[in-house]
């Protein structure tokens, strides 16, 4: 049997609950790489595996999926709503994953790898919104743990464009170092 293809990009959320959800569940896929940096997912070709012009999108003989899981779209959901909301609804008591399952599920990849995305705005900005929250970065923690080497993995991409980002801020800060020093002089 042929293994599907997963079309994503590793810079996307559902992408990568997609692709840890498939190595957990040892399904066999391809993975193909869709740059939504370079508009790959414009291409008309693209465009006939999903008319959205979105990933992930999956390929399984003639069977075209383009829509992550429900849950992902409500994991999105309940991130913007509130963190609070998923500690005290979703992780009430000693929950180690999302409903008290004893093994993370789809639900628990879908808000994982969306909450994973604040990584790429740095570490304080990170902290500053799940500092407080101790009960979602054990939880995330235990996720990480279920799901190793393979969260490491897909998580890699994103580690690289935050490194790539901080870097480009820290340059543009030197570049108007001068300046800032210039105002002081002049304050002097
Ligand atoms: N509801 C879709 C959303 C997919 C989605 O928004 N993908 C984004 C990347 S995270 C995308 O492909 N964006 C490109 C675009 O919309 O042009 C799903 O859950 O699969």
């Amino acid at each position: 049997m042929q293994p599907i293809k997963v079309y994503a990009d590793r810079r996307s959320q559902p992408s990568r609950a997609v692709i840890i959800f498939c190595r957990v569940n040892q399904i066999d896929f391809e993975e193909i790489t869709v740059d939504l940096f370079k508009s790959q997912h414009l291409t008309a070709e693209f465009r006939k595996i999903n008319p959205m012009g979105q990933v992930p999108a999956i390929v399984d003989g003639r069977f075209k999926l383009f829509e992550s899981p429900h849950v992902v779209k409500q994991a999105e959901k309940l991130l913007m709503q509130s963190l609070g909301r998923i500690e005290s609804v979703w992780l009430k008591g000693d929950a180690k994953f999302l409903l008290g399952s004893p093994q993370p599920s789809i639900a628990d990849l879908s808000l994982v790898c969306e909450i994973m995305q604040l990584e790429i705005l740095g570490d304080d900005e990170r902290d500053r919104f799940l500092g407080a929250h101790e009960k979602i970065l054990i939880w995330m923690d235990n996720v990480k743990k279920a799901t190793s080497p393979h969260f490491e993995e897909a998580h890699e991409l994103l580690f690289q464009v935050k490194a790539s980002m901080l870097s480009n801020a820290a340059a543009a800060n030197q570049t108007s170092e001068p300046s800032t020093k210039l105002k002081i002089v002049s304050k002097l």
